[in-house]
């Protein structure tokens, strides 16, 4: 791979609505495009989706972007590589960071899948032509839960989440269950809970959840197993799982029975598929979390989500779920609770570039 130039391009885009957690709001994403173009003059993209504060995980938008001038875009250079698989072990001699290794390791799978004429789903070893489509209600108010619901099962989702917390949950659940009996429903807490909360978490069984994500602390993979032993419905790993290793951990030790998969919170595509095979051989289901991202962490989700093991739905939803206009042409769409696979070269998205030029904060350019 002849890297000739890495750009990284900051934006910022207001939500169409507010994004409620247990651990914070977010009403702006702030973020990071990397554009990589080798000698040829093909360019790929990649999506740093650290936050603008440390609230899910430590990094930040400043973090990564430090990251990425100072320690990964140079350890690029001075080690060029020939196949994106290499980037993660060298990124390995950096500690942690795992969303700003991922914004420049994504990249460089777009621009290596142009270079071969290959979607990235196909390179990376891709089956589905389609990915079944979930999405997030996360919001403060039974009433705006019920609304959203009603409105995102109209567009077509197959399964819906809903962020819960000790001042929201069994009623709450208990109302949405009252006006859909069958839905496909499971419960994000963001690691709420502790065990002192047993009871609660156990009368949460009533609801017959598809999973609870996260419930207890952040970087817990052993309270989770003495948990998931006393209530019925499956816990799933989102904020635990930073590596591999933490994976297969979580899985030997009975902590979890699903697990949430995002490219950024794992430093890149390489470790999701890793993980994501190993579990596919266990017969762990997998599915592809959200970073209320834009469309080029989104084209690199559904890449991935055509992976066989992601058999249920995830959080890739459409870019209108969040945004007035992506920076991707075409957008993400969602038909008929499906999104298809693109079988274009690489991501399969183009940039709108009058789209990225309207939200930008700040660019800087490295030539190699
Ligand atoms: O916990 O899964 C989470 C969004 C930002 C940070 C953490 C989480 C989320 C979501 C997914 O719940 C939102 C989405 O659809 O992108
Ligand atoms: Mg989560």
């Amino acid at each position: 791979m002849k890297i000739a130039l890495v750009e990284l391009y900051v934006i910022q885009m207001p939500l169409k609505s507010p994004f409620l957690t247990y651990l914070g709001a977010v009403k702006d994403r702030e973020g990071i495009i990397v554009k990589v173009t080798n000698s040829d003059g093909l360019s790929g993209y990649g999506e740093g989706v650290a936050f603008s504060t440390p609230w899910y995980t430590e990094e930040t938008v400043a973090t990564s972007l430090h990251m990425l001038t100072d320690f990964l875009i140079p350890l690029l250079k001075k080690h060029p590589i020939k196949h994106p698989k290499e980037a993660s072990h060298l990124f390995s001699s950096i500690r942690r960071n795992n969303m700003a290794k991922a914004a420049l390791e994504t990249a460089l799978w777009d621009l290596y899948a142009k270079g071969d004429s290959k979607s990235l789903a196909k390179t990376i070893g891709g089956t589905r032509a389609t990915i079944a489509s979930g999405v997030v209600v996360a919001t403060d108010s039974t009433a705006k839960a019920l609304q959203q619901i009603e409105q995102y099962l109209e567009a077509g989702y197959q399964r819906i989440k809903v962020k819960i917390h000790p001042n929201q949950d069994y009623s709450f659940l208990a109302e949405i269950r009252r006006h859909y009996p069958d839905l496909p429903i499971m419960a994000d807490a963001n690691s709420a809970y502790s065990l002192n909360d047993i009871d609660r978490l156990k009368a949460l069984d009533d609801f017959n959840l598809l999973m609870i994500e996260q419930p207890l602390a952040h970087d817990d993979i052993i309270e989770h197993a003495l948990l998931q032993k006393k209530i019925r419905t499956p816990i799933c790993l989102d904020e635990s799982i930073v590596t591999f290793a933490d994976a297969r951990k979580a899985i030997e030790q009975g902590s979890c029975k699903v697990i949430n998969i995002k490219v950024g919170r794992v430093g890149g595509i390489f470790e999701a598929k890793r993980i994501h095979d190993y579990c596919h051989e266990r017969g762990i289901p997998v599915w592809c979390g959200g970073m209320i991202e834009f469309g080029i962490s989104r084209a690199h989700n559904i890449a991935l989500a055509s992976l066989p093991g992601f058999s249920i739905p995830g959080d890739i939803s459409a870019s209108e779920r969040f945004w007035e206009k992506d920076i991707i042409s075409p957008e993400v769409i969602v038909e008929n609770g499906f999104i298809t696979v693109p079988s274009s070269p690489g991501i399969g998205f183009s940039i709108n570039e009058n789209r990225l030029r309207e939200i930008l904060l700040s660019k800087s350019i490295f030539a190699f």
